[in-house]
């Protein structure tokens, strides 16, 4: 050794591994305009296919007249419900376990409900010929506030499912009903309440709003005649999964469909399920022997592929005068629009919603939640949120407000006060989860000193006090918010998706030189995984992430995965990363034995390579063992070096974080400014600490867009108001606060690396904690509960009301 040898931080600084600040590498081309989108994709002899959509929310549809239309130039073809039944295409299965029509079967449920499919020779002829086509309609009575879904003379809206009293599951209990799922122990929850000192009961509810990613859902569908071979290339965050379905469905082999999930312009939940554009695009292209493209616009985004939230949470705390909480009970009625089409693991008809006890110790709890059908549009995705984690969130932590309100005691001191204590983990919850780690109380305590809690309290304090003398019209708001998620689905026991375990998968090749190329059964959206994937390996393996070429989304050279969504890649894929990754790594170590003329057990791991114990100057670095297993492998050993790993997870992982809002409320105008916002998360061992910011900064817009505006309405006739981008509220730079991130570290004991999800956590987090900084804001005014979102109009509305 030397001075020039480098030193060992010198060598691991070298790999770019976990904790390093790597630069995003997919960003050289996103910021080049170099991406490339499944709309950038033109195949020769491409068709465009687009819908005809229901001006009603409920009728039946008398006639289709799409004469008009086909004597256009260049209009190749109109698919109706007609032309799919022969197929027995004219409905789908959905993820929930219900039916869908991909194109009205005689009726239609929601507005912009899909009709008739056009196809023709480009966008703007698809475009002239949906004017063209006549429909004729009867209209229905229309449902869309799911209070009076259930009511005796509320229409049937589903004839289809008329007769039948059990769904997908379990009793209906009305026409109107899906399901009724409940966790917990009912008859203690009850006793708790009856012993109670101090309880609450409010409805709580968490309105329906809609991901917007950038680029819209679409596909390109291309079918080979000749060789019976189907390619789609589409928005897909789950592209395994749908070439399953699609095989299913169409009776197309398996191994003859390539699914391709190019670049996606995010995702949110959106690109999860499967639509009838999806399907229209097969079966056009199937018809037509050429290839059909869809492409949805922002309206149709918004008013149908997918919406989420729509909870309406009747909740419960039973509590001691001195503030323990004894008892949580919850009433969900939830709203799940036309179609039963929630993506949630199939055994899980409302997600996670049972994380509702949230971050506090409740001895017991009782959960019920009622899925009813309206005239609204399907969905019910995880919009940036592990399957209804984000309503469970938002309801928990607004009642413990609630409660610390009725105590008059602090909501912070209320909470340090309930939280599951650090001893206690693992900890089972009293609604049937294990949360795998987690220090609340140091989280919290590092949160409220950063953010100034107490000073602030007083501030606050001696504003109300000015406020009621006349002397300003400002009121202050401090939104105190403390979440817990649960992410990385799923241990294959708990959870499937129409019968597939989820699991998740790696494939690790090293070619001769040392460089890598691995493939996963993650799919990207924008997270960065080409970057964070190489920083595990490189870490794992001690190999540059700079030599390791990241791949993802093509069904016919990635591992079979079940996609990304849910915060699940860092959890489940990431764990078969780093499980691959030591396969190789034991190959690699019998490898360097062989060349080093000693045993295994007498090499170690340093940095990039193996060394002799005790004799380090006897070294293999990893990219002379790579070349050596290609050349000169141990007799009996297969040459290469490459591994696959399919991961099951022990359990899901439970990030956790500490949010506070500072928030100035000018009453005579209703608006809101975001004085501070600060985000402490704990996702366990950080991988990139710079993509986690960016993915905090994200979460954190997003939430506050819902929180604070974003809405999917529907009028009394059931037309969809605000889906555009003229209404609904989708935050430039110039509202988007600043905001200020933390964290601390406490590792996942089951994961391979110790690593929890992040990325959904800043909208688990945040909605509550805005939403919470505007209801503190107008406690002192006698306030107990403000619904969501936030408009100026609704703040405004609000301190009129209570004379402010
Ligand atoms: N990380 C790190 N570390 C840790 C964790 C994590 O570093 N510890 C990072 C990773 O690697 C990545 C990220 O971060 O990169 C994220 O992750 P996660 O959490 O695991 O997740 P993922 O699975 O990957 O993803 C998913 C998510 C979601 S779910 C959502 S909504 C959203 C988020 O993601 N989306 C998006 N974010 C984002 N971003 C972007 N850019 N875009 C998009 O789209 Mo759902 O359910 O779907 O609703």
């Amino acid at each position: 050794m030397n001075d020039m040898t480098p030193t060992k931080e010198q060598r691991e600084a070298k790999l770019e591994g976990i904790g390093c600040k790597r630069k995003r590498v997919e960003d050289i081309r996103f910021t080049q305009g170099k991406g490339n989108y499944v709309d950038d994709i033109k195949m020769p002899g491409m068709l465009h296919g687009d819908f005809v959509r229901s001006q009603y929310a409920h009728a039946k549809i008398k006639k289709i007249d799409a004469s008009r239309a086909k004597a256009l130039p260049g209009v190749i073809a109109v698919i109706t419900a007609e032309e799919l039944k022969p197929l027995g295409l004219h409905w789908m299965p959905t993820l929930a376990g219900d039916v869908q029509a991909v194109l009205a079967d005689g009726r239609v449920s929601f507005q912009n409900q899909e009709i008739a499919f056009v196809i023709a020779e480009n966008r703007y002829i698809t475009d002239d010929a949906i004017q063209l086509i006549d429909v004729e309609y009867e209209e229905l009575p229309v449902i869309v506030d799911p209070f009076k879904s259930m009511a005796p003379d509320a229409p049937v809206l589903r004839p289809d499912l008329e007769g039948k009293t059990t769904g997908a599951h379990g009793p209906r209990k009305h026409h109107n009903h899906i399901f009724e799922w409940t966790v917990g122990d009912k008859e203690a929850t009850d006793v708790a309440f009856q012993k109670a000192e101090v309880t609450i009961k409010e409805m709580i509810s968490y309105h329906r709003t809609h991901p917007s990613p950038l680029e819209t859902c679409q596909c390109l569908a291309s079918f080979d005649k000749i060789k019976g071979e189907l390619t789609v290339y589409g928005t897909f965050q789950a592209p395994h999964v749908i070439r399953t379905v699609a095989s299913l469905l169409s009776k197309i082999p398996e191994h003859k469909i390539h699914v391709i999930a190019p670049d996606i312009g995010g995702g949110f939940g959106n690109k999860v399920g499967a639509y009838a554009g999806y399907i229209c695009a097969i079966v056009a292209s199937i018809v037509t022997g050429q290839p059909v493209k869809w492409v949805e616009d922002r309206i149709e985004n918004l008013s149908t592929t997918s919406f989420a939230r729509d909870y309406h949470m009747t909740t419960e705390i039973a509590a001691t005068k001195d503030g323990k909480v004894t008892g949580l009970r919850v009433h969900v009625l939830a709203d799940h629009g036309a179609f039963d089409s929630c993506a949630d693991p199939s055994k899980w008809p409302a997600g996670f919603m049972n994380i509702v006890t949230g971050s506090y110790d409740f001895p017991v709890a009782h959960l019920s939640v009622d899925g009813v059908y309206t005239n609204k549009a399907p969905g019910g995705v995880a919009y940036r949120c592990s399957f209804r984690v984000t309503e469970a969130a938002y309801c928990i932590e607004r009642a413990m407000d609630i409660l610390a309100q009725k105590l008059g005691m602090d909501p912070a001191d209320l909470r340090l006060k309930n939280f599951v204590r650090r001893e206690q983990f693992p900890y089972q919850s009293a609604l049937g989860w294990e949360y795998d780690s987690g220090d609340y109380h140091l989280a919290m305590q590092k949160a409220m000193d950063a953010i100034g809690y107490r000073e602030l309290r007083a501030e606050q304090k001696a504003k109300q006090a000015a406020f009621k003398r006349g002397e300003t019209r400002e009121i202050m708001g401090i939104g105190v918010t403390f979440f817990t998620e649960i992410v990385g689905a799923g241990p294959s026991k708990n959870c499937d998706i129409l019968g597939v375990a989820m699991f998740d998968s790696a494939e690790i090749r090293i070619h001769p030189t040392g460089s890598i190329i691995a493939r996963m059964g993650s799919k990207s959206q924008g997270q960065g995984h080409e970057t964070t994937w190489a920083q595990i390996i490189a870490t794992e393996l001690g190999i540059p992430a700079d030599d390791i070429m990241i791949e993802e989304g093509n069904t016919d050279t990635a591992p079979y995965g079940l996609g990304t969504y849910g915060s699940r890649s860092t959890p489940v894929a990431g764990a078969a990363i780093a499980m691959a990754a030591r396969k190789i790594k034991n190959k690699a170590q019998m490898i360097a034995a062989h060349l080093l003329e000693v045993s295994e057990y007498d090499l170690e791991w340093d940095v990039d390579g193996f060394r002799v114990k005790g004799n380090p100057e006897r070294s293999k670095s990893m990219k002379e063992i790579a070349w050596a297993s290609y050349n000169s492998p141990p007799p009996g050993l297969e040459p290469g070096l490459e591994a696959v790993n399919y991961y099951d997870p022990p359990n899901m992982t439970y990030p956790f974080g500490a949010y506070f809002c500072v928030m100035d409320i000018d009453v005579d105008t209703g608006v809101a400014s975001i004085r501070r916002f600060y985000a402490l998360d704990d996702c366990g061992t950080r991988i990139n600490p710079m993509i986690i910011e960016g993915q905090v900064h994200g979460g954190l817009t997003e939430a506050f867009a819902i929180a604070m505006g974003q809405e999917i309405k529907y009028d009394a006739m059931g037309n969809v108001v605000g889906a555009s981008f003229m209404d609904f509220f989708l935050p430039t730079a110039v509202e988007t606060p600043k905001w200020e991130t933390d964290f601390t570290v406490t590792p996942s004991p089951h994961h391979p690396i110790g690593a929890k999800g992040v990325g959904e956590s800043p909208n688990v987090g945040g909605v509550p904690c805005f939403s919470n900084a505007v209801n503190d804001a107008f406690q002192f005014l006698g306030s107990t509960h403000i619904q969501m979102p936030h408009d100026a109009w609704r703040i405004w509305e609000t301190g009129r009301k209570l004379g402010a």
